[in-house]
């Protein structure tokens, strides 16, 4: 007898590699409008992607690296972005939990532009392998996520992963005690780490995607990414999300004051840990229920 399971293989591959796909999470139409608008955002600080003679770095915003924007983080594109259901059901689908039950982080997006004359004149990035999830943590402490806005092959920016890190993770801190961590940092993997991970056959995978797909990830994987080396700009936005219980009362309050004053954080939604104010320079979100959800006031408190 074949048992057949309505499990998407994607969720197998997330168990299995602490790293999966989700395929067309986002809807093109999404995809074409946050395109649009991330382009006219970086069009407010006099930078246009269509005139390389403007792709100059004193045109950018401060950025994270060489692409990620936090001051992006409440714009009305980037929560719509946020908002969509399919991005929605995917982490409900990881946590197992419905989807009005989440919680999002108020993170960056992602627009690096590639090498070149009239792009980056930097050389290529280093890998900068890392996890975000505190080294004193042994299990699993979030699920992480990219929105994938723009095609990800090999030439491309993207995500790079030691698939199956994640169930090494325990291991891995024993033989390499961590210090004290503090909750906003991330933890760097040094070249004896990624050779003891390489020892027990755990090796870089690029992954893969196209525009208007999800990358979900588990925090105890180790990750850095890629900036593109071929000529297309990288666009993607850091979506992360967690159950509301798994949020403490005090924290739910400090993350509806972030919101209203329009201050990012990092990945962890149960955290708050603040970032800078941004001010939004294309539009302010509207505060639609799911936002209300999201940012982790209940639609009751709010009517
Ligand atoms: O830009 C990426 O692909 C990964 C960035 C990262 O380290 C993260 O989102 O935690
Ligand atoms: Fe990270």
């Amino acid at each position: 007898m074949t048992i057949t399971s309505n499990r998407p293989a994607w969720l197998e591959a997330l168990e299995h590699d602490g790293v999966a796909v989700v395929p067309a999470a986002i809807p093109p139409a999404e995809v074409a409008a946050f395109e649009a608008d991330a382009y006219a955002w970086l069009g407010t600080f006099g930078y246009d992607p269509l005139d390389r003679t403007t792709w100059k770095r004193a045109r950018l915003p401060p950025a994270w690296r060489t692409g990620m924007y936090s001051s992006a983080a409440h714009e009305a594109f980037v929560w719509r972005l946020r908002c969509v259901p399919g991005i929605l059901a995917a982490f409900a689908s990881a946590w197992d939990t419905s989807p009005e039950t989440l919680v999002a982080s108020f993170d960056s997006i992602n627009i690096t532009r590639p090498l070149g004359k009239f792009g980056r004149n930097s050389k290529a990035t280093k890998p900068w392998p890392h996890l975000d999830q505190d080294p004193g943590r042994a299990g699993l402490e979030l699920y992480q996520g990219i929105a994938v806005l723009s095609d990800s092959g090999p030439n491309d920016g993207g995500l790079c992963v030691l698939p199956g890190s994640h169930r090494l993770h325990s291991e891995y801190f024993k033989a390499f005690p961590p210090p004290p961590w503090k909750p906003n940092r991330i933890f760097r993997i040094p070249a004896r780490g990624m050779a003891w991970y390489a020892a027990r056959g755990v090796t870089k995978r690029k992954v893969e995607a196209k525009a208007g797909d999800l990358i979900l990830w588990d925090s105890r994987v180790v990750h850095w990414n890629e900036d593109p080396i071929g000529e297309r700009i990288r666009l993607a936005a850091y979506v992360c999300y967690c159950p509301r219980s798994l949020i403490a009362e005090d924290v739910l309050s400090k993350r509806v004051q972030l919101f209203y004053t329009r201050t990012w954080t990092n990945h962890k939604p149960f955290l708050a840990v603040a970032g800078k104010e941004c001010v939004p320079r294309l539009a302010e979100p509207e505060e639609t229920d799911t936002l209300v959800r999201l940012i982790g006031s209940s639609v009751e408190d709010s009517t």
